[in-house]
């Protein structure tokens, strides 16, 4: 059987009963505090099954002189030391078609959360304040502009639900004008924010999208405007963010992921203008067994015939959002 290293448990358990049961399988957690364990069992290690927001760092990388294959449970991989593995030639696989739909319908209940004030509603009335008067009025989402910066699977989900379901006008930012034709391209997250009522923030975590959302960016999306983020919490200037919201510069703000996770600044939970989810995008059950079955699946066919179906392209993951 392959040693594999589980780095955290997956949800739900039968996917690390299946684990067990048909690999040899060490659990991170379980062995991390006890050196001589580690000293055994790490140079032993084949494959790694870890999450999209854990990935894996270079130091535990490096402790793994026989690691062969990353299997990431989702599609984030910002958080693993890709140049190491290009490097040494460890294959990284993800996750990419199991949770797009999950993924961007979370990104379209934010917005009706946010604009139909539900999420606040519901506390409303928890805190008795139903019966001390009224909750304000909400907006619409019908025939408003939707921004999407990161046109990929999930960008263009949102793009065709949003168009369907509400009638909204699409426009996107990508690395690549996907069709010239459509009209909806804009060169910069800037031009796009300047023409957008809702910006949906669906592009990859990596060093040239870190802080892509800034001052500049939230005030041109402007004062009735929604910032939403499915994506990583490093794409926002998160100090800029909560300066354009106490300045009223920004309508609102819906997240899911934030730069520090679990940890959430006072500010954004304090705030009246922001709708919060703690990274519940593709926690579905229907997904999670889906991305699980993905994952051992990949190391099925490592361990079998030494390939995998879904690897992570590295020559992707490099380019980077270059705007004109
Ligand atoms: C994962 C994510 O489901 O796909 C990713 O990269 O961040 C999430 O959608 C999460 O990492 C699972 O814990």
């Amino acid at each position: 059987m392959i040693d594999v290293l589980q780095l955290s448990p997956y949800a739900p358990d039968e996917i690390n009963v299946e684990l067990q049961d048909r690999f040899a399988l060490f659990k991170y957690w379980q062995i991390r505090e006890d050196e001589d364990l580690l000293s055994q069992i790490l140079p032993r290690i084949r494959v790694v099954a870890t999450k999209g927001d854990i990935g894996l760092d270079g130091d535990l990388m490096a402790a793994l002189p026989n690691l062969e294959l990353i299997t990431v449970y989702g599609v984030g991989f910002d958080k693993i030391d890709l140049d190491q593995a290009k490097s040494r030639g460890i294959k990284v696989t993800t996750t990419p078609d199991a949770l797009t739909d999950a993924v961007a319908d979370h990104a379209v209940a934010l917005a009706l959360a946010s604009t139909r004030r539900v999420a606040e509603g519901d506390s409303f009335i928890r805190q008795g304040k139903w019966l001390e008067g009224k909750l304000g009025i909400g907006q619409s989402l019908r025939g408003k502009t939707l921004g999407i910066l990161g046109y990929g699977r999930v960008g263009q989900r949102v793009a065709k639900i949003m168009r369907d379901a509400f009638d909204m006008r699409v426009l996107y930012c990508d690395r690549s004008q996907n069709d010239k034709r459509d009209g909806g391209y804009r060169s910069t997250p800037l031009e796009l924010a300047a023409e957008s009522d809702v910006l949906v923030l669906a592009a990859s975590g990596n060093p040239t999208t870190k802080n892509i959302i800034d001052i500049n960016v939230l005030e041109a999306l402007g004062r009735t405007g929604l910032l939403i983020n499915i994506a990583r919490g490093s794409l926002i200037n998160t100090q800029h963010l909560i300066s354009a919201l106490e300045a009223r510069k920004l309508g609102a703000a819906a997240l899911d992921v934030f730069p520090d996770e679990p940890n959430v600044p006072n500010e954004l939970i304090s705030s009246p203008y922001t709708t919060l989810t703690p990274h519940l995008a593709s926690a579905t059950i229907e997904t999670r067994l889906e991305m699980g079955r993905q994952v051992i699946e990949n190391i099925s066919s490592w361990h079998q015939k030494r390939e995998v179906f879904s690897q992570l392209n590295f020559l992707k993951t490099s380019t980077s959002f270059k705007f004109t």
